[in-house]
C-alpha cells in the first residue's frame, strides 16, 4: 500500500491523570499509530502533547516511554513527523529532535501538503487578549524564568509543576470553556483575520481549545480544531484529496 496520509493531532496532555489514567491514554494512542500507520506518511503533533516537559541539561522528565518508542519508531522508517510546542510544553529544545527526529516548530506552520496550503499552529495566543493567559505565557518564554527554573533540583520543580499544571487541568475539567460561536470564538476570529490576509490558504488546523469544530470560512478555505485526547480521542486526516475530522474508535 503506498503511504499517502498525512495525520494531524493534538493536546493527548500525557502525564496527567486528571482526566483518567495517562499511561491507558499513551496505549490507546499507540493502538491508533498501529492501526494507520499502513498509510501515514506524516504525522504533525500539534502542540500540548506533554502536560509538562522539561530538559535539564542532563535530565528529562520520567515517563512516556510507549509514546516515545512508537514516534522515534515512526521517524526511523521515514515517516515525517512534526512536533509543534504547546502552552504545556514549550520547554522543548535539542533532546527530542535529536533522540526521535522530529521536526521542531515555535511558530505557526505554512505549508503545502499534496498540492493543498495549510496554516498549521497550536492556537494558543492566537485572536486571545485574556490579560492573564498573556501574562503567564510571557513569563514561561521568557530566557531567565525558564534559567531559573532549570536551577531547581527536578525531584522539586517537576513536582511544583505538575501540581500546578494539575490544579489548572481541574479547573478545565469542572469548567470547561464552552464554544463561543463564530462570530465571538477567539481563533475562528483568528482564522477569519488570516486569511482576509492570505486567501490562498485552503486549511487552517489548530489545538489547544479541546473542542471538535470543521467550519468553512468562504468557499476556498476551511479551519478544523481537533478535539483532544483527553475526551474525545480525535484527529484529523489528509489523503491528498480530502480532510477529514475523525474519532478513534477504540
Ligand atoms: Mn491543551
Amino acid at each position: 500500500m503506498t503511504k499517502n496520509s498525512t495525520y494531524f493531532v493534538s493536546d493527548m496532555h500525557f502525564g496527567t491523570d486528571v482526566f483518567g489514567s495517562s499511561v491507558e491514554r499513551e496505549k490507546r494512542f499507540v493502538r491508533w499509530i498501529e492501526s494507520v500507520r499502513g498509510n501515514m506518511k506524516a504525522l504533525y503533533l500539534l502542540g500540548d502533547v506533554f502536560d509538562f516537559w522539561f530538559e535539564y541539561r542532563h535530565a528529562v522528565p520520567q515517563g512516556f516511554t510507549r509514546f516515545l518508542g512508537k514516534i522515534a519508531e515512526l521517524s526511523d522508517e521515514g515517516v515525517e513527523v512534526h512536533y509543534f510546542t504547546g502552552n504545556h510544553d514549550i520547554w522543548i529544545y535539542r533532546y527530542l529532535p535529536h533522540e526521535l527526529g522530529v521536526i521542531l516548530h515555535r511558530e505557526p506552520l505554512t505549508t503545502n501538503i499534496d498540492g493543498k496550503i495549510f496554516y498549521l499552529a497550536h492556537g494558543d495566543g492566537l485572536g486571545d487578549n485574556n490579560l492573564s493567559f498573556r501574562f503567564i505565557r510571557g513569563l514561561f518564554h521568557n530566557r531567565a524564568c525558564r534559567y531559573f527554573f532549570s536551577l531547581i533540583h527536578p525531584s522539586f520543580g517537576i513536582w511544583l509543576a505538575l501540581k500546578w499544571a494539575n490544579h489548572s487541568r481541574r479547573k478545565e475539567f469542572e469548567h470547561p470553556a464552552p464554544y463561543l460561536g463564530e462570530e465571538r470564538e477567539p481563533l475562528v476570529m483568528y482564522a477569519k483575520d488570516y486569511i482576509r490576509r492570505y486567501p490562498e490558504i485552503d486549511y487552517l488546523i489548530f489545538g489547544h481549545r479541546h473542542i471538535m469544530l470543521d467550519l468553512m470560512l468562504n468557499r476556498r478555505s476551511r479551519m478544523m480544531i481537533i478535539g483532544d485526547w483527553l475526551k474525545y480521542f480525535s484527529y484529523a486526516v489528509f489523503d491528498g484529496e480530502k480532510l477529514a475530522l475523525e474519532e478513534v474508535i477504540r
